[in-house]
C-alpha cells in the first residue's frame, strides 16, 4: 500500500524516456519498488501520421482508442500466446491514464511479424514484380486487395530509419537464430491474425493485414508485445464497398489522406496541419472502429481507466 494516497508517483516527466516513436513513447519504470521483473510504460499519443509524416494537429483520444483496442485484443488472445500487458491502471501516471500501459520488459526478437490476409501495399508490389511475397509463390492473376487463399506470414527486418525490409522465412530464422522458435512465431502470428480477422468480419470490418512484435521473457517464454491489432499496426478496411482491383480506403485515416491529397501536399515532410472537420471526422472513425470491434461504448474504456484512482479507492475498501 502506498504511504501517501495519490502522491504523484511515476509522473511522466520524471521517468527515463527509453524510446520515442512517431506516435508513442516508451519509458522505463524503476526496478526498486518491489516489482518482480523489469517493466516499461508505453504511452500512445494523439499524433497521427500519413505517408510516413506526422501531422502537427493531434486527433483527440486517438492514443486512448489504440490503447483500448490493444487491451481488448490482449484479453482475447491469451489462450494463443501470453502477452506483455501487466496493467492499464495500477502504476500508470495520472496524466497517462487511458493511453498508457504497464508492460513486462522483454528481449525483443529482431523481426517484425507481418501477417497478410489480403494482397495490398508492399505485398501487392512484390507480387506484381515477382509473383511471390516473402518468397512464397502465389497463384497468377490475383487482383489488388484480393483476399488470399490463406493468411501469409511475411516477416520484415526492423530498420532504425526508413522502411522495414521484407525478408523470407529463412532469413528470419537466421536473424532470430532459432528455427523452432521462428516456427512457433509464424504459427502464433497466423493464429492471432485469423482470430482477429474472423471477429472483425462479423463487425463489418476487414482486417487486411497486421504486424506483431514478439519477445522472450526471463524464462525464454514467447510473449507478444508492442501494440496488437490496432489501426496503427494493421490495415482495417470497411467491408461495405470492398472491391478488389484497386486500393481500399483506410477505416481510420481515409479522411486525412483524402484531404491531404486534395490539399496539394507533396507527401514529403513536414506534414500539414489538419482542418477541424478532418480532425472531428477522423476522431469519430477511431471511436467507431473501437465500438464496432469491441461492441462496447468507448466511454466504457474511459470509465475503467481514467476513473481508476476512484476505482482503486473503492476496490481497497
Ligand atoms: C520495445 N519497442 C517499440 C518504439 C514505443 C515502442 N515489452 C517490451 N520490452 C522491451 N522492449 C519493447 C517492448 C515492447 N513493446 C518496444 N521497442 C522496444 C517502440 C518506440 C516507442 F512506445
Amino acid at each position: 500500500m502506498p504511504l501517501v494516497a495519490s502522491a504523484h508517483v511515476n509522473a511522466l516527466a520524471d521517468l527515463p524516456l527509453l524510446a520515442s516513436g512517431k506516435v508513442r513513447e516508451m519509458y522505463a519504470l524503476s526496478d526498486s519498488d518491489g516489482a518482480a521483473e523489469p517493466r516499461l510504460l508505453m504511452v500512445a499519443s494523439d499524433r497521427i501520421s500519413t505517408y510516413d509524416a506526422v501531422h502537427p494537429t493531434p486527433i483527440p483520444d486517438k492514443g486512448k482508442v489504440l490503447t483500448a483496442l490493444s487491451v481488448f485484443w490482449f484479453e482475447r488472445t491469451g489462450h494463443i500466446v501470453a502477452n506483455h500487458l501487466l496493467s492499464a491502471t495500477d502504476g500508470v501516471p495520472e496524466e497517462a491514464l487511458g493511453r498508457g500501459l504497464i508492460v513486462r520488459r522483454l528481449r525483443m526478437l529482431p523481426v517484425e511479424c507481418v501477417v497478410r490476409g489480403y494482397i495490398t501495399g508492399s505485398g501487392w508490389s512484390d507480387y506484381q514484380a515477382s509473383g511471390a511475397v516473402s518468397g512464397i509463390p502465389l497463384p497468377a492473376g490475383l487482383r489488388e486487395s484480393e483476399r488470399l487463399p490463406e493468411p501469409l506470414f511475411t516477416p520484415s527486418t526492423k530498420a532504425d530509419a526508413g522502411h522495414d525490409e521484407a525478408i523470407d522465412f529463412e532469413r528470419a530464422v537466421e536473424l532470430v537464430g532459432d528455427r523452432e522458435l521462428m516456427e512457433l512465431v509464424r504459427q502464433t502470428s497466423i493464429e492471432l491474425y485469423s482470430l482477429a480477422a474472423e471477429r472483425t468480419r462479423e463487425c463489418g470490418v476487414i482486417l487486411a493485414d497486421t504486424k506483431f512484435e514478439f519477445g522472450l521473457d526471463g524464462d525464454g517464454q514467447l510473449i507478444v508485445g508492442d501494440e496488437v491489432l490496432t489501426p496503427d499496426s494493421s490495415r482495417y478496411w470497411p467491408a461495405d464497398g470492398f472491391e478488389p482491383g484497386h486500393g481500399q480506403p483506410s477505416f481510420d485515416k481515409q479522411y486525412v489522406r483524402d484531404w491531404a491529397s486534395a490539399s496539394g501536399w507533396d507527401k514529403r515532410p513536414p506534414a500539414p496541419s489538419l482542418p477541424p472537420d478532418v480532425v472531428t471526422g477522423t476522431r469519430a472513425r477511431y471511436v467507431e472502429a473501437y465500438e464496432r470491434i469491441t461492441g462496447e461504448p468507448f466511454d466504457a474504456w474511459l470509465a475503467r481507466t481514467t476513473a481508476a484512482a476512484g476505482a482503486d479507492v473503492r476496490g481497497a475498501a
